[in-house]
């Protein structure tokens, strides 16, 4: 046959408007060479067809394994309009291919299948087709690649009219590398779960973010999972907590030079702390003043801090560890209720401690303390997908040296500097929008997940008055009856500080069964008065305050620094607001936005 006329290869799986493409092909006079079932249904329609072996001179072999894998077929695919390739060509008496028209098996509904064997699957590996689409991709300055037929009626339309335009082919081969890939993903997803669900490479998990949500999995594309579990079976939510809150006290560690933890619910943190050694009160509002060996480690006061921040907020939390787990940290953790820990490591009896819990299914992760989280992130939302950089941001106390208001102030004192740190590292791992208020290296109040910046800066300052209020006399002196559960105590506590507790009615009922001796009520003006008290709060936000009101609310719960972003319209207005409470203004020029 002479060069002049083109040539297609045509060999599809799905055979969906085959007869009508090669119809319009044969009207163009374009040489149609196929596959065995592909020319086989060709012919039978009468059009006229030549197998793939008219080339090739060799039969289809090993029960259609091979095909079309031969280099008549990819040199006449992949050679360009180059003189030397056409010598190549020549020398073997090949002719150039133009049109590429193929699908591929149907792998993705095999495994699909219940109880699909391996051998089943692995017959539905494309190889020869896979090679066709990537060879024209490849070469698509010159050959056209459709792998859908959803493509061949406005293919034939710009083929009745002369040429496939540039812009088609590219789009063509476009989609023919995506189409190769996902087929590609497919195939590495089936035996991922066959060779590699052993919680190295892939961990199957219960179910995802709802039971009814199966199946599930963890996984990385190569290599080893970064952590280890050492006792009971991650959920979905857990892994989203433990492996924030890790990234988490990681982040602190780093900047702030001390052990660090976390406690996590629903992928915010309820609390975040470093070691800074805890007085005896604060012993007492953390609920730990009878823990051994506490004021030798510094892991164990991070714990005691974050756990003890909203005690209400951590309850069934998940726990991040910067350090190897010791024993008075395991001590504290066993008798909380949590769903799980996640840590650098775990010294034996700690990890004894820990198996303990739950009837011994309390989940414990160890994690690699050297991993190095990828640049880039991706996730999917109804099939969509979304990429991002990582947010990799550097936060430190040096995060906070442009001093806004007053204008002529000295520099910040080092326990200043730390806190701001402590709740601007927390809110790159809350769900914004996020406003945290710290004091002595730990979170005191947190707002997540508001649509509205002041409704953050509200929830965390009512947190950070509710934690405040703990310390008030009247609550370290509680007089507990025997046997009051510890979470029952943080909701008594609770209601005692908020101001929610109802006059009368069961609900009181039930919180003053828990007493020996009932606590009187805070009154309005106690509660103002001991919160007036507080000072020296840290205040960060993820985002610029778009109004005054955030710093007022601010002010009200002891902030004598904010940090944040500016850029709002209202920032002189939020800037003089600070100045004339005499709170320090500081720009940390990094928006921190979390989903
Ligand atoms: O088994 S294969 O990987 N070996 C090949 O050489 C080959 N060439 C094309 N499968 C191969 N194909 C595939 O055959 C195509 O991707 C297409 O899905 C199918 C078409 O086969 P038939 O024309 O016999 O119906």
């Amino acid at each position: 046959m002479s060069s002049g006329c083109k040539t297609a290869i045509l060999s599809v799986y799905d055979k969906t408007g085959l007869l009508d493409l090669a119809k319009g092909l044969i009207k163009q006079n374009v040489r149609l060479l196929a596959s065995g079932g592909t020319a086989k249904m060709i012919r039978e329609s009468g059009f006229a067809v030549e197998d793939v072996s008219a080339i090739t001179h060799a039969p289809e072999m090993l029960a259609g394994r091979v095909k079309t894998l031969h280099p008549a077929v990819h040199a006449g695919i992949l050679a360009r309009d180059l003189a030397s390739d056409e010598k190549d060509l020549a020398e073997q008496n090949i002719n150039k291919v133009d049109y590429v028209i193929c699908n591929l098996y149907p792998f993705k509904d095999t495994v699909a299948k219940i109880n699909v064997t391996i051998p089943e699957a692995v017959e539905e590996i494309d190889v020869g087709g896979v090679t066709l689409i990537r060879a024209a991709a490849k070469n698509h300055t010159r050959v056209t690649i459709l792998s859908d037929p959803n493509d061949y009626p406005e293919f034939l339309g710009e083929l009745e009219k002369g040429e496939i335009s540039e812009r088609s082919r590219n789009l063509y081969a476009l989609k023919a590398f995506e189409h190769t890939a996902d087929y590609d993903a497919s195939i590495s997803e089936f035996f991922r779960k066959q060779y590699a669900s052993d919680g190295v490479q892939q961990l199957p998990l219960r179910y995802g973010a709802n039971p009814h949500q199966k199946p599930a999995a963890a996984f990385v594309k190569s290599g080893k999972l970064p952590f280890t579990v050492l006792c009971g079976s991650p959920g979905y939510i857990n892994l989203l907590d433990a492996l924030n809150a890790w990234f988490l006290v990681r982040e602190l560690k780093t900047a702030l030079g001390h052990a660090a933890a976390a406690s996590f619910k629903h992928v915010s943190p309820a609390g975040a702390a470093i070691g800074v050694p805890l007085t005896a009160d604060e012993r007492k509002v953390c609920m730990v003043d009878d823990i051994e060996g506490l004021e030798n480690s510094p892991l164990a006061q991070a714990y005691a801090r974050a756990r003890g921040a909203d005690r209400m907020s951590s309850f069934g939390d998940m726990i991040a560890l910067s350090d190897v787990v010791d024993v008075p940290t395991a001590k504290i953790i066993s008798r909380e209720v949590s769903d799980g820990v996640i840590a650098a490591g775990f010294e034996d009896v700690a990890l004894e401690i820990l198996k303990k819990k739950k009837g011994g299914k309390y989940l414990i992760l160890q994690m690699d303390p050297e991993f190095k989280p990828s640049s880039q992130e991706s996730r999917t939302v109804g099939g969509i997908t979304l990429t991002q950089g990582r947010n990799d941001v550097q936060i430190s106390p040096k995060s906070f040296t442009s001093i806004i208001t007053p204008k002529e102030s000295a520099p910040l004192s080092d326990s200043a500097l730390r806190d701001l740190a402590v709740a601007t590292i927390t809110l790159k791992y809350t769900q914004s929008n996020s406003v945290a208020y710290a004091l002595n290296g730990q979170i005191i109040g947190l707002g997540a997940g508001q649509q509205s910046r002041i409704h953050c800066t509200r929830l965390a300052g009512d947190k950070a008055d509710n934690w405040w209020l703990r310390f008030n006399p009247r609550v370290l002196d509680i007089k507990w009856k025997k046997g009051v559960k510890r979470a029952d105590k943080s909701n008594a506590i609770d209601l005692l500080v908020s101001g929610e507790l109802p006059k009368d009615g069961p609900e009181r009922e039930g919180y003053e069964s828990f007493f020996e001796e009932v606590p009187v009520p805070f009154s309005e003006d106690e509660r103002s008065e001991w919160i007036s008290k507080l000072k020296e709060v840290a205040v960060s936000s993820d985002a610029f305050f778009p109004f005054i009101d955030n710093v007022y609310r601010a002010a009200r719960s002891g902030a004598t620094y904010i940090a944040a972003p500016t850029g709002s319209q209202n920032d002189s207005a939020v800037f003089s607001a600070a100045e004339t409470l005499g709170i320090t203004f500081i720009e940390q020029n990094t928006r921190l936005f979390h989903h």
